[in-house]
């Protein structure tokens, strides 16, 4: 991956709504533990506590982002940041599947109450390692 320049870290640090603390934030600061099986300078990847498939794996970023909804903005910088941010956690669940869950997976983002979203903290799920992985049958 190439470097940020400098107009990018700056957009890192800049608005995007951003209320309360989750229990991610927690993981992430190593307050409360997870199964981690991945870290780079933006994300986290930790296998989900309540798994829904024999492969089920979130891919967070580290940037607080409530929703996938809230990933927009107004400064082109940070809409720039974010489509790269986007792009990375997409390509590290690709990654990370592959050798995990080689028959096939599924990528899902839950955006919203009405969206099923508990936790609001960006993260793809990433569930597989069965024929209809996350599905019964
Ligand atoms: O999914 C939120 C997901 O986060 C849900 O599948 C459970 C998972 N979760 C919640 N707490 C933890 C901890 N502490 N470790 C690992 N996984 C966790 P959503 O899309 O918001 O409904």
């Amino acid at each position: 991956r190439r470097p940020y320049s400098d107009e990018v870290k700056r957009a890192q640090t800049q608005s995007v709504a951003t209320p309360g603390p989750t229990i991610f934030d927690k993981i992430l600061s190593r307050e409360i533990p997870a199964d981690i099986i991945y870290e780079d300078d933006l994300c986290l990847a930790f296998n989900d506590v309540a798994p829904q498939a024999p492969v089920h794996f979130l891919v967070i970023p580290k940037r607080r982002i409530p929703r996938l909804q809230d990933a927009e903005e107004s400064d082109k910088e940070v809409i720039v940041y974010l489509l790269e941010l986007l792009g990375h956690l997409m390509s590290v669940a690709r990654a990370l599947a592959a050798p995990r869950a080689p028959l096939g997976w599924r990528l899902v983002v839950n955006n919203g109450r009405a969206g099923a979203q508990s936790v609001y903290h960006l993260h793809l799920h990433v569930l597989g390692g069965g024929r209809w992985a996350g599905r019964p049958g």
